[in-house]
């Protein structure tokens, strides 16, 4: 019985998800008459206004990806709430829950995005909000593990739209695109080892004030192999194991204090180069995304990770993004206003909006687009 429904249910899922690209999704039902307003994008939440009904990202569809694979998408939102890897002050764990709660009026004119000239929210590409991966607090391992396979099993399946099947590009295996909401920045080294075993070492654009990239014993310290790595080390652990293409890797909006010079070296080491916060007095955002670019390259399968003390990065429109996160968020320590869980939602939008327009994934993580 309770499978019957459950099997009814997704089947539902399906119809609803389907039903939003042509803006008809409600149609029948003894209550139809109480709509009044349809969403671009909406079926995940049966209510007519953004301040209404339960939030997904953007008032996405929503689909419990994780115990089931009853429906395909081309994008995934999933949360990822861990903070246990925190330095300073927890909280992340609220993350996306909060970007969710932010995110909903996203689409309250429509969503169309006027300078990337595209509406993510009306693609032929199917967008699903996958909820959340389940993480303990109470073991940084196990959670690290949770993370790297909850990402793993809805990165590894076939996307709703077949770039090659479509006639879009050569034929080879196609994946979809998932966007993590987390978090702290630790969660940044199991979703790149589930990366790594679907694309091989990326390259990794990474906005954040602080590098992530210290020896265990500089941050935090090392006293023991779990508390080695946190939202400080992870880009470390991450070079270490190989996960990053060699020296196509930037940071920009560095501001942070370090150890000492060595700090910096230590950063080369691990295939980053540096834009610093202070370079928009100098070269100006132009020379920064001029820098971004040089350095990445329009090829390579670029993984995106903003810490939220960051910015907008809708000017990294035309990159081959693979897959990205958004990190740090914690409602607590937001205003009553809710500026820091809208702030992520806008980021997000830019960069599903820059995916979207990048078309399906084809094989190797090639834009349909582009081939
Ligand atoms: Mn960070």
């Amino acid at each position: 019985m309770i499978k019957a429904a459950i099997v009814s249910l997704s089947i539902l899922g399906i119809t609803i998800a389907h039903e939003s690209h042509a803006q008809s999704r409600i149609s029948s039902g003894p209550h139809q008459g109480l709509w009044y307003n349809t969403l671009p994008g909406d079926g995940g939440t049966q209510a007519d206004s953004v301040f209404s009904g339960i939030s997904t990202f953007g008032r996405l569809p929503y689909h419990p990806c994780l115990s089931s694979d009853d429906e395909e998408y081309d994008i995934a939102f999933l949360g990822a709430p861990f903070d246990t890897g925190t330095s300073y002050r927890p909280g992340a764990r609220f993350g996306p829950s909060g970007i969710r709660q932010g995110s909903r009026r996203l689409n309250l004119y429509g969503g169309y995005n006027v300078p990337l000239q595209a509406n993510p929210f009306t693609s032929e590409m199917k967008i699903l909000d996958c909820g959340d991966i389940p993480v303990t607090s109470y073991d940084n391992e196990w959670a690290i593990q949770q993370i790297e396979e909850g990402h793993n099993s809805v990165l590894m399946r076939k996307p709703f739209t077949d770039a090659d099947k479509a006639g879009l590009s050569r034929a080879g295996k196609t994946l979809p695109r998932v966007i993590t909401l987390g978090g702290d920045h630790t969660i940044t080294l199991p979703l790149l080892r589930s990366i790594n075993r679907a694309y091989g070492p990326v390259t990794v654009i990474h906005f954040d004030s602080h590098l992530d990239s210290w020896k265990p014993k500089v941050f935090g310290g090392s006293p023991s192999k779990v508390a080695s790595i946190n939202h400080g080390t992870y880009f470390y652990h991450a070079a270490m194991e190989g996960l990053l293409k060699n020296d196509t890797n930037i940071h920009a909006g560095i501001r942070t204090t370090l150890s000492g010079p060595s700090d910096y070296e230590n950063d080369g080491y691990c295939g980053f180069e540096i834009v610093e916060a202070r370079e928009i007095d100098t070269i100006g955002i132009e020379g920064i995304i001029r820098k971004i670019r040089e350095r990445v390259g329009t090829e390579n399968p670029v993984y995106l990770s903003i810490d939220i003390d960051t910015l907008d990065p809708a000017c990294l429109d035309g990159l081959n993004f693979i897959g990205a996160d958004i990190v740090e968020v914690a409602p607590a320590y937001d205003t009553n206003a809710e500026h820091t869980t809208m702030a992520a939602a806008d980021v997000l939008y830019e960069v599903l909006t820059i995916m979207v327009k990048g078309g399906p994934l084809s094989i190797g993580g090639k834009r349909s687009n582009e081939l």
